[in-house]
């Protein structure tokens, strides 16, 4: 037997590196010998030496990443000096850490440039050719580096550098919903990678990974825990813990916040209220904070899930949001800590459309939060629907922050198995216009603080990461993480140039690959919106764990009810959130409101979010809505067809192990999408009364087959069954 795995092993190696097994755990962290000879050799009369500057951990850190890195790009390290003796340098340092970084004219280039941004220039020290990594502290130095080291993996020129850059958005984090158990909520990559049992003593080589990977994209903040939050994070024995894992991040420059349970004054405190106007349980709060702070001297703060399924909070007391939030922010500012209060809140006993709540609860409070809290807001106002027009609270706060919630982990689309790719996703929100101030006050002009001047600024991503070799479940998640982290450096960014970069970071430089690939990613999140919830439907999926369609499911609670979302009757089908409806389209500013609530002018993409049409309704193809969804379902399931198609040819240029993997589950993907059209035409068929015309492939069981496919609450291969 060792003798066969030899030999194959062997085999493996002579078949070279296409062959090679990577199960997808560096990302894009990949540092393959550049195989093009003249950049080669380009590249290593750029990077003889490496002068650091300073030794700083984040120095430490950025001379380890670009040791690390040239040595496989280059096939040799750098000598590292400490002043340039030769032509290709790499000189990198902030003007405190360097002599030589201070003598270089760029002091008014840096000063624009804040605590996290960098320049990169090519400039001549002592007559010698040098590349100059530099900027005001070092976390800026390691952004620097990494943005350096991005232009030798995706194959950019490195002649005449003059490139600067600073993130538009102060506060960048992954919210991990992470139990203290080692579950997490929504997580389909394995276990969360925190492992509370082991630590503090047990320090996993992933935590630095992770830092590394986060850094990379100029992540700079982690929740550690779920927003379903657990006291028990709170009590020294998890706070020790906490102060370990803070301190393998700090490095990166990454700030470690917690998720605060709001009824914890009790739970741990042995209090008899958690009333934020007690002033014992404010002093509660305040010691507690002090108590983390001593552990964690640049803790962030905390996230506050209040009120909104079934977490406690300041309503249990007659109290507000803001009332809630102002006691956390009043212990936290003297250190220096924020609070990013959620607006996900909705209760099924307010008797108004779901949708509605969180503007309802949240826009009259403008003004009543304190200067160190954050609003953070989903990026629709339902919950990560494949598609949802953007959340109306966006450019309806003035005078609060509110920072973006994305979510990464794919909870509605597709989860690990379907390839999604989220970019084109936020791009579409981060680009709308919610005309707060006027024509050109997009999202991300609103979150970047532009339209309102907030003093502050947040975007979070609900993470994708778990205990899987690969991180995030799938080869393709990965472009997910990567995705937000560089859309929340800039949010004007394109979805596009980001998937350009991840491919040939991760994957391939040969062009014609990239090019394939890039037409995948950019592909997927239409074809997934068209095989789910064309047409603007929402939240059709099956209880619990949102994973197949159950558009038939009618729940105790309307309100996470299919049948309450999509209204399907005899008549028609859609929500109507017009004035005749719920007129959840008036919390949109004026033309937003008007575009929308128009049928002449909606967008079809949103059409039976907000109306409620008849089945021979004409849309703007000519075909009457049953035929339109019947069109778009077919068109999800032809473009993962393509995408599987584009997949096979890029074979050459991928590992075998990534290929097969990707290639399992573009399988299961296009399986899953016929399983979606099947049972969503079929389940609506029985109200349009309408054929599906016989151009199509026709339904490949009655809907009762569909209603009885069930899928394990803890799904696992095989996935989702026919109950017998
Ligand atoms: C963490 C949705 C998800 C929940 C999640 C919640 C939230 O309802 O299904 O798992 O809870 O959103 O964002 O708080």
């Amino acid at each position: 037997m060792m003798r066969t795995l030899f030999v194959a092993a062997a085999m493996l190696a002579l078949l070279g590196g296409s062959a090679r097994a990577d199960d997808g755990y560096d990302l894009w962290l990949r540092y393959p010998r550049v195989s093009d000879p003249a950049l080669l050799a380009e590249y290593r009369a750029a990077a003889t030496q490496l002068v650091v500057g300073g030794d700083g951990p984040t120095l430490r850190a950025a001379r380890d990443e670009l040791t690390t890195a040239l040595t496989g790009l280059l096939g040799s390290a750098p000598a590292v000096r400490t002043s340039v003796t030769t032509d290709g340098a790499i000189v990198i340092g902030t003007p405190r850490s360097s002599a030589l970084i201070r003598s270089l004219p760029i002091a008014a280039e840096l000063r624009g440039l804040g605590r996290e941004g960098y320049l990169i220039r090519s400039v001549r020290i002592a007559g010698r050719r040098a590349i100059v990594v530099a900027a005001n502290e070092e976390i800026g130095v390691l952004y620097g580096t990494f943005a350096l080291l991005r232009r030798f993996q995706t194959q950019g020129s490195l002649r005449d550098l003059a490139l600067h850059d600073a993130p538009k958005i102060a506060l960048r984090v992954l919210d991990h919903w992470d139990n203290l158990d080692g579950s997490v909520e929504r997580g389909y990559a394995g276990r969360s990678i925190w492992r509370w049992d082991s630590l503090p003593a047990g320090i996993s080589p992933r935590y630095r990974d992770y830092a590394r990977a986060n850094a990379s994209i100029g992540i700079n903040g982690a929740v550690l825990t779920n927003v379903n939050a657990n006291a028990r994070v709170l009590t020294p024995e998890y706070l020790d813990k906490v102060a370990v894992v803070a301190n393998v991040l700090r490095p990166y420059g990454i700030r470690v916040y917690l998720t605060a349970r709001f009824s914890a004054p009790i739970e741990l405190g042995g209090l008899k209220t958690a009333d934020p106007l007690d002033p014992a349980v404010r002093q509660w709060w305040k010691s507690k904070v002090d108590e983390i702070y001593a552990r964690v001297p640049d803790f962030g703060g905390f996230v506050v899930k209040a009120n909104s399924e079934g977490q406690p909070g300041p309503q249990d007391y007659k109290r507000t949001h803001a009332d809630g939030a102002n006691m956390f922010a009043d212990a936290l500012t003297s250190h220096g800590g924020v609070v990013m209060w959620r607006a996900f809140v909705y209760s099924n006993e307010v008797p108004t459309d779901r949708v509605k709540q969180a503007y309802d609860e949240f826009k009259p409070l403008d003004g009543s939060f304190r200067e160190n809290v954050l609003v953070q807001v989903k990026s629709g106002p339902l919950d990560f629907q494949p598609r949802e027009p953007f959340h109306p609270l966006f450019g309806a706060m003035p005078k609060t922050p509110l920072m973006m919630e994305f979510q990464i982990t794919k909870e509605y689309l597709g989860q690990d198995t379907h390839l999604v790719y989220m970019g084109s996703y936020w791009e579409e929100v981060l680009r709308a216009d919610t005309y707060a101030a006027g024509k050109g006050s997009t999202v991300a002009k609103v979150i970047d603080g532009t339209v309102h001047h907030y003093a502050r600024t947040g975007i979070a991503g609900v993470s994708n990461i778990g205990s899987d070799r690969n991180w995030t479940g799938s080869q393709f998640n990965e472009a997910n993480w990567y995705a937000f982290g560089r859309l929340a450096w800039n949010p004007e960014g394109s979805a596009r140039a980001i998937a350009d970069e991840w491919i040939r970071m991760t994957f391939t430089n040969s062009p014609a690959e990239v090019a394939s690939i890039r037409l995948m990613l950019l592909q997927s999140r239409e074809a997934v919106v068209n095989y789910m919830t064309p047409l603007g439907l929402a939240h059709i999926m099956a209880t619990g764990h949102h994973y197949g369609p159950a558009p038939w499911a009618r729940l105790a609670r309307a309100d996470q009810s299919p049948t309450y979302y999509h209204r399907a009757d005899t008549l028609g089908v859609g929500f109507d959130r017009t004035a005749t409806g719920s007129n959840a389209v008036a919390q949109y500013a004026v033309p937003v409101r008007d575009r929308y609530a128009n049928l002449a002018t909606v967008p079809d993409s949103v059409l039976l979010w907000f109306h409620h049409v008849p089945w021979t309704y004409k849309t703007p193809s000519g075909r009457t809505v049953w035929d339109e969804l019947v069109f778009r379902y077919n068109a999800g399931i032809d473009t993962v067809r393509a995408m599987r198609k584009t997949w096979a040819t890029v074979k050459p240029a991928v590992d075998a192990e990534r290929f097969a993997e990707v290639a399992g589950f573009l399988d299961i993907q296009e399986r899953e999408a016929r399983w979606w059209r099947d049972a969503a035409l079929t389940y609506f068929q029985q109200f349009s009364r309408m054929p599906i015309p016989a151009t199509y492939e026709q339904p490949a069981h009655p809907l009762a087959y569909y209603q009885r496919i069930t899928c394990p609450a803890n799904r696992n291969k095989p996935r989702c069954d026919v109950v017998p």
